[in-house]
Parts: structure tokens; C-alpha cells; sequence
């Protein structure tokens, strides 16, 4: 679709929704009367930035229905998203979001190369979580054999792949390593296996890991996107043909990058907080909701021929950004340096701890069973103490931070099963970053 057509049914599509979410949902009418607007004064995309903004505390007051916009008896299904503490976020859709859902969904398969006549391997976890039952509908939708796996019991899910030999396959990436590993226990080897695509998502993952993933499995692996908040999976997703940046679904979803502290959109390109408002959502419409997910966009078009705005690969949320004497630190950031250091698997975890009233950082990561064979288990061993500061060092040349490795023995490490535990707070013992 051309630029200028998007915009105008965007723009109607945004007028309906803000009409929408004023005569129905109270939050959003007070909202509009303390900042003295009314529907009418959207004339344009750009007055969007007239609207208030909405973010997770605002689904924490009004739980679990309060912000709903249709009556009880129009919702056909409830989700959640996984909280890390309390009470999980709570949504709901119409059977016309859910065929919009589907739909989005199909088309992020298709981009990530799936076609009708696949048998499509689905890991994501089914159940409250959007991603499971999210990525279903879409590969149903789209005529595929879908098999349900869900997370977790990776042997069957491992024999599953082997015997029903999907072409495609769906779940978070770090329990890709996890199926990897297992695989490679067996005596199977994942490159030799049926997946050609895998569709992946609902954690922050590097370039690194994506070529980790590829080289396992020999497909392609492309990223998606998406909250439960604005819907679930398929709100943005990368094309297979450029696997480069990810195609907002701006039919369905506007998106804004936002600059966090001053709340003002920054311009194209530059880095920011994702901003989504639903313009199609009947059952719980959204009004720029502030997503805590790092990004920036690109209106430049893709070379697969699409032309939606296109926005990077999700660097973190805000709220697993550590800073450390005062350097800002993302999760994803370690992991890219962690990837380039051989005799290493793939699995970290970060740990705050605090020592002599410090706050201290400690990156756990764990030896290969290769060099843990050569140094026949001894963690003093002169080759251990050298590949401790060899990471040290790139983390401190990369990250611009020192940290306190930790080289661990094989298999210590806890292994992924859904979206990875990658930091864990010792200091008042609370797991962030679920
Ligand atoms: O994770 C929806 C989803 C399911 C997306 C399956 C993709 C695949 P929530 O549980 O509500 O929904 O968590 C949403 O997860 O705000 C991001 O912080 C993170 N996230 C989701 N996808 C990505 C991604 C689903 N591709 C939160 N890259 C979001 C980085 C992601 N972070």
C-alpha cells in the first residue's frame, strides 16, 4: 500500500478508535476531559501526540476488566501476560480481533517464508500467554497443519519434529538452544532436521544468537514481535527475503518512538521507547501505550517491496536496563560478546548481588564439554583462568563496564523453556526480566 493511502485509513481508523474508547471506557474519557480534548480534535496523524499516553499501572488500577470497551457478552477469549510479580495484565478480545489477530499472524508466517502446505511446529507456550494459542490461529488461518506442542517436554517435542518433519517452526529462541542441545544429546543432529524457518520472538535475542540459531538448525530465523497489551504476536515481523528490521502491521497498530524522560517522539532512526495504539481493537482499544521496549524505526523501504515502517530489532525493556556506575547495560548487549567466545554455550545468566554495601554484578556463563573434557574438570586450570579474562575484557572493551565473571561446569546453568530468566536480583531477591 502507498505511503499516503496507509495514512488516511490509519487516520480514519484512529478517529474511530479515540470516538470508540471516549464514549466507552471511562479511564480513557476522564483522561480526555483533565487535558481539555475531545475526539473531534484529531484531524490529522500528528495530533495523535495530543492523545495521553497509557502504560502498565493504568492495567494494574483498572483490573482485570476496567478498561474494557464492549460489553462482557462480546468477548470470546481472555489473555495475560506473564507479570513478574502480582497479578498478570489482563486483555480481552472480540471474535473480531481474534480474526484480526489471525490474520496479522498469517501474514507475519508468510513473511517468515511459511506457505499454506506446511506442517508448522508451534513451541510457544499455550495457556494464558499470547504467544501459544497467538501463533496458532495464524498458521490455522493461513490453512497450515499446525501441530501444538507448547513449551517444555523438549524429548517429544524433539521426536515430534523428527517424525512429523515440519517445514516451519515457532518459540522463543532461547528454547531453541534448549531443543539444540537436547537434540545433540540424542545423537541428533539439528542441521539435518525438516525446519527450514523458524519464527521467533517474545525475548530480546542479538544478531549473534539469530546466527547461532541458523547455523544449528541450517533455516532461517526471523524475528516477531508483539504484546498482549496491543494484541500478541504479529505486530511486527521481520520479511525472510531481508531479515532486516521488522515490518510493523501499521494497518492494525501505529507505532510512535517515544524519548522516555521527555515523552516527546524523537526523530527517525534515533533510539527510543516503542509507543503502539490498536486502530482496529473492539474489545480493549489502546491509546499509546508505553511499551518499555527500546527500538528505533525506519520509513526507508524494504527491499522485499514492503512498505510499512520498519522498526529494529528490540534491544531490551527499560526495565531490565542495569545501569552500572552509571553505564546503561542491556541483557542482550552481554550476549552478543558472550556468543563470539568459543568454548562457551549459549546460556548466561546475570546476577545482582551485594558485597561490602556494593552493588556488583556477576555474569554467570558456563564452559563447553570440550574444554571442560581437556581440563578434566579442574576450574583452576591455567586455560579456565585465561578464557575468564579474555571475557572480562571484551565485555569491559564492548559493554564499556567491568563485571565479575563466573565460569561454571556444564549443564549448571538453568536452560530455557519459554521466555529465558536472564537477570536475577540477589540483592532483594526478586527474578527480573522474565
Ligand atoms: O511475548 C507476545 C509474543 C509471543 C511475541 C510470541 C512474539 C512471539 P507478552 O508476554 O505480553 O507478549 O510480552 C511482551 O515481550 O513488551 C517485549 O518486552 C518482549 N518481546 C516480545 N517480542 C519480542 C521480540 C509476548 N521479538 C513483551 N524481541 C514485549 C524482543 C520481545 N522483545
Amino acid at each position: 500500500m502507498k505511503r499516503d493511502e496507509m495514512e488516511s485509513l490509519q487516520l480514519d481508523r484512529l478517529r474511530n478508535t479515540v470516538g470508540a474508547v471516549y464514549k466507552h471506557v471511562d479511564f480513557y474519557r476522564e483522561k480526555f476531559e483533565e487535558l481539555g480534548i475531545v475526539p473531534e480534535d484529531i484531524r490529522s496523524l500528528d495530533d495523535i501526540a495530543k492523545l495521553p499516553f497509557t502504560n502498565k499501572q493504568d492495567f494494574r488500577d483498572h483490573y482485570p476488566f476496567g478498561l474494557f470497551a464492549v460489553p462482557q457478552e462480546e468477548i470470546v477469549r481472555i489473555h495475560g501476560s506473564s507479570g513478574t510479580s502480582g497479578k498478570p495484565t489482563i486483555v480481552g478480545y472480540t471474535s473480531d480481533d481474534i480474526n484480526v489477530w489471525a490474520e496479522v499472524v498469517a501474514r507475519s508466517i508468510v513473511a517468515a517464508g511459511g506457505k499454506r502446505s506446511d506442517t508448522f511446529h508451534n513451541s510457544y507456550g499455550y495457556g494464558l500467554f499470547t504467544g501459544g494459542i497467538g501463533l496458532h490461529y495464524g498458521a490455522e488461518a493461513l490453512g497450515m497443519a499446525v501441530v501444538p506442542m507448547s513449551g517444555g517436554n523438549t524429548k517429544r517435542q524433539i521426536t515430534m519434529i523428527e517424525d512429523l518433519k515440519p517445514r516451519g517452526i515457532g518459540g522463543t529462541p532461547s528454547y531453541m538452544l534448549t531443543i539444540a542441545e537436547k537434540m545433540k544429546e540424542a545423537g541428533i543432529n539439528p542441521r539435518q532436521s525438516s525446519m527450514e524457518y523458524g519464527i521467533f520472538g517474545a525475548e530480546p535475542w542479538s544478531e549473534e544468537l539469530r546466527k547461532k540459531i541458523e547455523e544449528t538448525f541450517n533455516l532461517k530465523a526471523v524475528d516477531i514481535y508483539g504484546l498482549s497489551e496491543i494484541m500478541g504476536p504479529g505486530v511486527s515481523v521481520e520479511c525472510h527475503e531481508a531479515q532486516n528490521g521488522l515490518h510493523v502491521q501499521e494497518d492494525h497498530f501505529y507505532v510512535e518512538v517515544i524519548n522516555p524522560e521527555t515523552l516527546e517522539q524523537v526523530a527517525e532512526g534515533e533510539e527510543g521507547e516503542l509507543v503502539f495504539t490498536s486502530l482496529t481493537k473492539r474489545a480493549l482499544p489502546i491509546i499509546r501505550y508505553r511499551t518499555g521496549d527500546i527500538s528505533s524505526i525506519t520509513r526507508e523501504i524494504c527491499k522485499c517491496g514492503r512498505t510499512t515502517i520498519r522498526m529494529s530489532r528490540v534491544k531490551g525493556r527499560t526495565d531490565d536496563m542495569m545501569i552500572i556506575r552509571g553505564v546503561n547495560v542491556f541483557p542482550s548487549e552481554i550476549e552478543r560478546v558472550l556468543l563470539k567466545v568459543e568454548s562457551l554455550v549459549p546460556h548466561y545468566q546475570i546476577h545482582l548481588v551485594r558485597a561490602d554495601s556494593l552493588d556488583n554484578v556477576e555474569l554467570h556463563v558456563e564452559i563447553d564439554d570440550a574444554l571442560y573434557e581437556t581440563i578434566a574438570g579442574d576450574l583452576t586450570d591455567g586455560r579456565v583462568i585465561q578464557l575468564k579474562k579474555e571475557i572480562q575484557s571484551l565485555i569491559k572493551s564492548t559493554c564499556l563496564v567491568s563485571m565479575e565473571v563466573i565460569l561454571n561446569i556444564p549443564k549448571t546453568i538453568p536452560r530455557s523453556e519459554g521466555k529465558a530468566i536472564r537477570i536475577i536480583d540477589f540483592r532483594n531477591k526478586n527474578v527480573v526480566g522474565v
